[in-house]
């Protein structure tokens, strides 16, 4: 095999020192790049008023990054609009937010055109190319129609939404059509494979070949599930470090005799941050005696800003914290902190290792990595609960944990006093169990079990023989 080349919309090579924190996609591809001979390709985060296809390149941490600048009408369109307004709200199942633009679906193709011209010179006969999550769904075809016959695979971070769902979108058999250039499509649950395969059954009028092989549009595609994990060891390791023990030792000091109950989350309404906020005060309503035993802790950076509904869920998060510390703070006591700045990932294991709860309720979710990186940072001694929404991806491997339904506030106060109740063989026995999965299933043997998929056969003796 030639090189690996990954394409996603941001590069982000992180120098695995802990550092700044970066995204879930960022951090797992950063670490999956770290010990291959490899180049990262994308957006350089920067606009240019015309573009040039000039390419920026450089190497931090052992990654090679190849990046390009977009201009501000291709943020418009492209990312602020056909990815981030139409794309993350439909797939997330957020209908009522999904915008419906033609001006976004044509800056979505114009700049996956770009990136394909960009990226083709840069391609040798060996190598195998790994594109990344839903901005780039069309990436193959384009390549493709630049006579590129390399092996390229793509991998879908978020949901695949129900078939129902998927129909909402204007011009969807075409998006779903331009997936049938690639050699293998990965999912992060079979939920999300089989959800795929309904759509091509129902809606393109295809076949199942043989289990994890599906055929419509005159092509066959390789399907598969590949849950991605956390570089679980790396993490280990800075959950030691002496910013994660300050952090810890922070963290422990401000809630004495208390219980820390801690969430973390970029700032998005697939979150469920509303139904999480408004089931802790449930809680604390239910349960006057525990009251002043717990804190909660919210860790939400702000992200998404250009677009609306990312402002207005951040007006009601507010409001609603004010609410229920106006509801229930005393003047020596507060039981919800939170906070929208960002932390290196050594501060956060610290702040992970030091709570009795880690509450992790996405309403949708292609994973969650932040339910894995919670059981890692856990003392096994003396481990916290992890309370899990059953619509995270994660949930499926993750069963040990407290699942709930994030909709139910009842649910989340509920799963919360259990949490705090449980005695420690209970904690232990579970969490030995999550631990277990998540150092098993970690981003190595994410990125392994991929790249040996796409790779399974050989290219030149695959690709026509697939034309029926
Ligand atoms: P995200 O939606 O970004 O990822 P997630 O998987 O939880 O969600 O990853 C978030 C990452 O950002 C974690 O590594 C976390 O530590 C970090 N992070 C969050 N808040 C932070 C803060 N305040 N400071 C520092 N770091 C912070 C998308 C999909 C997920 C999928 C991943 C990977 O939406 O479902 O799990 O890609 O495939």
């Amino acid at each position: 095999m030639g090189r690996l080349i990954v394409v996603s919309n941001r590069v982000s090579p992180s120098t695995g020192e802990g550092g700044e924190s970066v995204g879930g996609l960022a951090m797992a591809l950063s670490a999956a790049l770290r010990q291959y001979s490899g180049v990262w390709f994308g957006w350089s985060g920067k606009t240019t008023p015309e573009f040039t296809g000039q390419l920026h390149i450089e190497t931090i941490g052992g990654v090679t990054s190849a990046t390009v600048d977009l201009e501000e009408i291709d943020l418009e369109e492209y990312y602020n609009g056909y990815a981030n307004k139409t794309l993350w709200p439909l797939f997330h199942y957020r209908i009522d937010l999904a915008a419906f633009d033609r001006a976004f679906g044509e800056g979505y193709g114009r700049v996956n055109r770009r990136f394909a011209q960009t990226l083709a010179p840069l391609i040798e006969p060996d190598d195998i190319i790994w594109v990344h999550d839903y901005h780039l769904i069309p990436l193959a075809r384009e390549l493709r129609s630049l006579g590129i016959r390399n092996r390229i695979g793509f991998f879908l971070h978020i949901p695949w939404p129900a078939h129902q769902v998927m129909i909402n979108l204007p011009r969807h058999r075409q998006l779903v059509e331009a997936m049938f250039d690639y050699d293998l499509v990965g999912f992060q649950t079979a939920e999300y494979q089989q959800a795929f395969e309904e759509y091509v059954f129902n809606e393109a009028d295809g076949a199942m070949v043989r289990p994890g092989c599906v055929r419509a549009f005159g092509r066959a595609l390789e399907v598969g599930a590949f849950p991605i994990g956390i570089d679980a060891a790396d993490f280990a390791r800075m959950t030691k470090s002496a910013k994660a023990r300050r952090m810890h030792n922070l963290m422990s000091a401000c809630t004495v005799f208390r219980h820390l109950i801690v969430g973390v989350d970029r700032l998005d309404y697939s979150k469920g941050l509303e139904e999480r906020f408004i089931g802790f005060e449930r809680f604390l309503q239910q349960n006057p005696d525990q009251r002043r035993e717990v804190m909660m802790l919210q860790i939400a950076p702000v992200s998404r800003e250009a677009v609306e509904a990312y402002q207005e869920i951040r007006g009601r998060l507010d409001a609603l914290s004010g609410r229920i510390n106006g509801e229930f703070a005393d003047v020596d006591w507060a039981p919800f902190r939170y906070v929208n700045r960002n932390y290196r990932r050594d501060e956060l294991a610290g702040i992970y290792g030091a709570a009795r709860v880690g509450l992790v309720t996405p309403l949708r979710d292609g994973m969650n990595l932040v339910a894995k990186e919670f059981v890692v940072a856990q003392n096994p001694e003396d481990p916290g609960v992890l309370i899990l929404s059953r619509f995270a991806g994660a949930a499926h491997q993750m069963q040990e944990a407290l699942l709930v339904n994030p909709n139910s506030v009842e649910e989340v106060a509920d799963a919360l006093a259990r949490a705090l109740a449980m005695d420690k063989a209970e904690r232990i026995e579970r969490w030995q169990a999550l631990f277990e999965g998540v150092a098993r299933d970690d981003v190595t043997a994410w990125r392994d079990s991929y790249v040996a998929a796409l790779t399974k056969n050989d290219r030149e003796a695959r690709r026509p023989a697939l034309v029926v």
